[in-house]
């Protein structure tokens, strides 16, 4: 059976590819589960240092399969309260809770929970060619996987009920012009550039950027007085790691440091 998620470790990136190219990369229960898994083992595999997300084929993700749950087929209305709850949002926490980089590389089309699970990782990349967009509004669905407090965050009220409300696609390069997104590259040098990316931060001082990730995520709800005693308490981690030591090291020797990630 083709295996709905494609994984790889290499230079400690661990690549998770969404693999059901012939529907856009959309979920079915299968796909759920191999991304959680491939999350879940970023967590707990020291030797994963960065991980990247991306989808086969022309398209990215286009959210749940449709298919799934075909209406016309009868019976009581599905509870999709309960897909959310046992699929997305444990996937969704895992990412945002891991602490190490999660780059996502939005190769095409990224609709309805597709868009919103790029925009949990920590930095994404897209294709210029790629488009984003809220497609819950056409379906008479609410947007989920976290995109109303990812929009409403990073983009404000005004653009976030307008994607929401209209479905219309936005594309890359004003995603990245809105700040919805890192960059938007050219087609042909989306995989390498983000895989460059994650092989930068997999050879980085992985205590400190999942350290940072925690601080920037906390700022959204602190108060400065709070985030100024967790920027202490995280750089008295980061103090004493064995990277802290290491890079000034390196800066005194006037060499490249190397960072083991710890
Ligand atoms: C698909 C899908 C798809 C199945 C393309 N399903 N086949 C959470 C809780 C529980 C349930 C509900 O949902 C959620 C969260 C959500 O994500 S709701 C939002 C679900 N997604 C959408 O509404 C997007 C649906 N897809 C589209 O609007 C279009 O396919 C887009 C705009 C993404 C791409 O358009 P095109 O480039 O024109 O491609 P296409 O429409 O021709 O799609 C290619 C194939 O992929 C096609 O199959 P076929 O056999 O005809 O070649 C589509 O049926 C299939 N496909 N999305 N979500």
């Amino acid at each position: 059976m083709t295996e709905t998620v494609l994984t790889t470790l290499v230079d400690g990136v661990l690549t998770l590819t969404l693999n059901r190219p012939e529907k856009l990369n959309s979920f079915n229960e299968e796909m759920h589960l191999a991304l959680r898994a491939g999350i879940e083992r970023a967590h707990s595999d020291a030797a994963v240092r960065a991980v990247l997300l991306t989808g086969s084929g022309r398209g990215f993700c286009a959210g749940q399969d449709l298919g799934d749950r075909d209406p016309r087929k009868g019976g009581p209305a599905p509870d999709l309260g309960h897909t959310l709850e046992t699929f997305y949002n444990p996937t969704l926490r895992l990412i945002r809770n891991l602490q190490k980089p999660v780059i996502c590389a939005v190769n095409g089309v990224a609709a309805g929970a597709g868009a919103n699970l790029a925009f949990a990782c920590d930095i994404v990349l897209a294709a210029k060619s790629a488009k984003f967009i809220q497609a819950f509004a056409k379906i008479g669905l609410v947007p989920d996987a976290g995109g109303t407090w990812s929009l409403a965050r990073i983009l404000g009220e005004p653009r976030a009920k307008a994607l929401a409300m209209t479905a219309e696609p936005l594309m890359a390069e004003k995603a990245a012009d809105w700040g919805l997104i890192w960059k938007a590259v050219e087609d042909e040098a989306l995989l390498a550039e983000a895989t460059a990316l994650a092989s930068q931060l997999a050879a980085g001082p992985t205590l400190g950027l999942g350290l940072t990730k925690q601080l920037i995520q906390a700022a959204a709800t602190n108060s400065l007085d709070e985030q100024l005693d967790l920027e202490r308490d995280c750089q008295r981690k980061a103090g004493r790691s064995r990277d802290y030591a290491e890079g000034v090291t390196a800066f005194l020797e006037k060499r490249k440091a190397e960072f083991i990630g710890e």
